[in-house]
């Protein structure tokens, strides 16, 4: 009989160099930092799982430190003695100890996953219900880039045919600026990629009105969390006005923000985050609630590595209802890795591994170079 009570949850802060400097609305990232949470059963299998948010707090509060102080204090000892295939339970006795701290849990209950696959001999793919697609569309992100430095990239990356679709963030600019630096580089492609742009809630619905328009006109085929997370209303009536896509981000961070979407037709598409809404279950529940209103979902990123990243695409391809691809591209903007699995990224797309659990294995020499002293 295999034992698979937790035995103990470890956790370090790695800090990884960047291939560039990723420029945000209101921050740039050189290197992310991630919160490596490991789970060990009593039969000694190790799960692995990633806290990560995109480049420190500035997104949504949580941080790679407050997220180690919210799993060692509070998060570790109600899991600990539970079993790595009780789930449900540990989430809610996490729920108890924890109001939010949604990058914080799914850390952690994405290593238990992770465990319970791994005692099992199985990919966490069939934990989720199996898979659906063996890969999925990926697009590139640029940050906040000067228009030449854009151009560069996005067209090595076309020649490489390693993608086929880009998000430009926007919202470190003033709107008019910002919108005329997009606008010309859809022109100077010439219809060559699919543009989408992340304005990271920075405009107001009055710069929203006067400036989407223009953008929408330039030819770019979705608009992600233009206006304030809160502002649902704002986000309905762009979605409602604008021929074109509209993406809810930092509008859904719960299964019941995506209940409010779908009730306010607010969006066209969800962009779902394992780690936004703390882990693997609540981002089932969400893709259910999206799918049964007919809004598409989008498999996103805050820039995971290798862990966090294919904990995504497992449960991106066990899903039916992730029909507008994913940006799962989080291991090919660090410069280094700490696995020892290649990820397979090819022809506009991103492969689901081969192997148990999260079928990425760790580089132990890599990780302790990585560590925070
Ligand atoms: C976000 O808001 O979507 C994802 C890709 C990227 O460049 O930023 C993140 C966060
Ligand atoms: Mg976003």
């Amino acid at each position: 009989m295999t034992d698979m009570t937790i035995r103990s949850v470890e956790t370090r802060i790695l800090d990884v160099p960047l291939i560039r400097p990723h420029k945000f609305a209101t921050t740039t990232a050189t290197e992310q930092s991630i919160l490596l949470v490991s789970v060990t059963t009593a039969d000694g299998v190790v799960g692995y799982g990633e806290g990560v948010t995109p480049g420190g707090p500035w997104w949504g509060g949580e941080s790679a430190e407050t997220m180690q102080v919210l799993v060692e204090k509070y998060l570790a000892p109600v899991a600990v003695g539970r079993r790595v295939d009780e789930v449900p339970a540990v989430l809610e006795a996490m729920e108890g100890v924890v109001a939010r701290g949604r990058f914080a849990k799914a850390a952690l209950e994405i290593a238990m996953f992770d465990a319970w696959a791994r005692t099992l001999e199985v990919p966490v793919r069939s934990l989720l219900g199996g898979a659906v697609r063996d890969s999925i569309e990926c697009t590139w992100a640029l940050g906040a880039m000067p228009l030449e430095a854009m151009v560069e990239e996005i067209d090595e990356l076309l020649a490489a045919d390693r993608h086929r679709t880009f998000k430009l963030k926007m919202g470190a600019l003033e709107p008019a600026e910002d919108v005329a630096r997009i606008s010309a580089l859809a022109e100077r492609l010439g219809g060559r990629a699919g543009l989408r742009v992340d304005i990271n809630a920075r405009w107001d619905r009055f710069a929203a009105n006067v400036h989407l328009p223009a953008l929408v006109a330039s030819g770019i085929e979705l608009i992600e969390q233009p206006t304030p997370t809160e502002q649902i209303e704002v986000l309905a009536e762009l979605n409602r006005t604008l021929p074109v896509q509209i993406m809810a981000d930092e509008s859904v961070q719960s299964p019941h923000d995506a209940l409010e979407v779908v009730r306010r037709d607010a969006a066209g598409v969800i962009a779902v985050k394992t780690t936004k809404l703390g882990g693997l279950t609540r981002s089932k529940e969400v893709v259910a609630i999206s799918r049964s209103a007919g809004i598409a979902c989008h498999a996103a990123t805050s820039l995971e590595g290798p862990i966090g990243t294919m904990a995504s695409l497992h449960l991106a391809c066990a899903e039916p209802g992730f029909n507008y691809g994913s940006e799962l591209f989080g291991p090919l903007l660090l410069a280094e890795t700490y696995v020892t699995t290649p990820i397979r990224y090819e022809a506009g797309r991103v492969h689901l591994p081969e192997g148990p659990g999260l079928g990425v294995e760790i580089d132990h020499d890599a990780v302790e170079k990585f560590t925070r002293r």
